[in-house]
């Protein structure tokens, strides 16, 4: 399968392989006119042929159907297209002994705008996911001490169905996302290297409104611990500051339907732009306290060692942060001439403000165009048109929140918290291109 004039060629995985092409009884030019377009990558689809290129032959346009197509309701539960392979979470062998305890991440480099289809939100789970059965299951919600509360209270999953729901769209990042670029370029693509990242729109109940029922002292309890019904029974403190915000949510929607298992069926805590390990899937049990709870999960895991030899507990926020998703690692780009980079970019601390892209590894930057909606915590769509005029070139997105928080070279972020820690890696990310067209993750400093 060749490149199409001006086009990308997606990363491996995103071919076609030759028994589905073999499947396929159409004639040899529409196949290769099909090939192209069945990959349905971004990739493929954004690059625009050159200015003033004629469209080539082998890119006809296949003649309409002149039969019937498929009946209504062939899938009651609808399906992607069969073109479009290879758009798959996929999980990085050896990361972990053991599949229960691993993460698959998103297959970044294939989506277009900001969600993230449910079906390849990342998954990272501790001790493998479950799948409650939502009439048994409930939310207990207690103090540490019985004064913190007047009226303790078990709520049912439809006892919250019952309630006013809200529904917001975030992204959620695990804070190992880009762990293992902190020394060294190492992912082959996009979906390795930033992967641990997605975006949904969540429909649930204000975790305040139901403290509120329960008579919670809101002056008294500071905190919040939040369980979760699996084995690993993961527990996280949340300070009451983001309760009382209105912004934490128990949620059971995702987007538009209930949340999937992998995801925490049927409910989850939803912390907008605090890592992912804090929005506690299968959640079973909030408990109301006067100091951080110090679990296993915040005392031995999530904590950054410092250069100084001490720890970093309790760091919750995803900083400011960015990523080219086309072209990216492991594409191709097929010819000189025009590309539109595409990228995006979030914020734990609010709105992206801009996102500035260089060509030349960081020497000289061009202000990028927010496309689409531009919301709180949530991931944001840039564009940004590029001519390759087949010389080599370092692609770099960096990205600057409404509070003027711009994202840091791997220096800056080596300068402030040393080599020792592997969460919360907010570098900005450089894709090398070769004379030959081929995207390789490179690491400037
Ligand atoms: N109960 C429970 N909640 C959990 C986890 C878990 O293993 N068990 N993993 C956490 C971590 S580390 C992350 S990054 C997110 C991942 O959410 P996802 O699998 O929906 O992407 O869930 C968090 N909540
Ligand atoms: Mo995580």
């Amino acid at each position: 399968m060749g490149a199409g004039a001006g086009h990308l060629v997606p990363a491996p995985e995103h071919h076609l392989v030759d028994s589905d092409l073999q499947r396929l009884t159409l004639s040899r030019r529409h196949l290769m006119g099909l090939a192209v377009s069945a990959t349905l990558t971004p990739a493929a689809a954004v690059a625009a042929p050159a200015a003033g290129q004629p469209t080539a032959p082998d890119n006809a346009t296949p003649p309409p159907s002149y039969g019937l197509g498929q009946p209504v309701a062939a899938h009651p539960y609808g399906q992607p297209s069969r073109h479009q392979r290879g758009l798959e979470r996929r999980a990085l062998k050896g990361l972990s002994p053991v599949p229960q305890n691993s993460a698959s991440f998103t297959p970044l480099q294939g989506l277009f705008g900001i969600i993230t289809p449910s079906g390849l939100h990342y998954e990272r789970h501790h001790s493998g996911w479950i799948d409650p059965d939502p009439r048994q299951h409930h939310l207990m919600i207690s103090g540490a001490e019985p004064a913190l509360i007047n009226k303790p209270m078990l709520f049912s999953v439809d006892d919250l169905l019952r309630l006013p729901a809200v529904s917001r769209m975030h992204f959620l990042e695990c804070s190992g996302n880009t762990g293992m670029e902190r020394q060294r370029a190492v992912a082959p693509t996009v979906q390795y290297s930033h992967g641990l990242l997605s975006c949904s729109e969540f429909t649930g109940v204000p975790l305040r409104l139901l403290l509120e029922r329960c008579g919670v002292d809101f002056k008294r309890a500071r905190y919040v611990l939040a369980e979760g019904a699996d084995a690993a029974a993961l527990t996280r403190t949340i300070p009451m500051e983001l309760v009382e915000s209105g912004e934490v949510m128990v949620a059971y929607g995702q987007n538009g339907e209930y949340l999937r298992p992998e995801n925490g069926f049927p409910l989850r805590l939803v912390v907008p732009g605090v890592q992912g390990v804090s929005w506690v899937k299968w959640l079973r049990r909030i408990e109301v306290g006067e100091a951080p709870y110090n679990t296993r999960d915040e005392a031995l895991k999530y904590i950054d060692l410092m250069p100084d030899g001490t720890h970093r507990q309790y760091t919750s926020l995803q900083e400011v942060k960015s990523v080219i998703l086309s072209p990216s690692g492991g594409q191709t780009l097929g010819r000189q001439g025009f590309y539109a980079i595409t990228g995006v970019a979030w914020s734990g601390r609010g709105k992206i403000r801009g996102v500035d892209v260089s060509m030349d590894g960081g020497r000289s930057w061009r202000s990028a165009q927010l496309t689409g909606a531009v919301l709180d915590k949530c991931l944001t769509r840039f564009h940004c048109d590029w001519v390759w005029d087949g010389n080599e070139a370092i692609l770099q997105s960096r990205a600057v929140d409404e509070g003027g928080h711009v994202q840091p070279t791997h220096t800056a972020l080596r300068a402030a918290r040393g080599t020792g820690s592997i969460y919360h890696n907010n570098a900005i990310q450089s894709w090398g291109v070769e004379q030959s067209g081929e995207v390789r993750n490179v690491q400037v400093v």
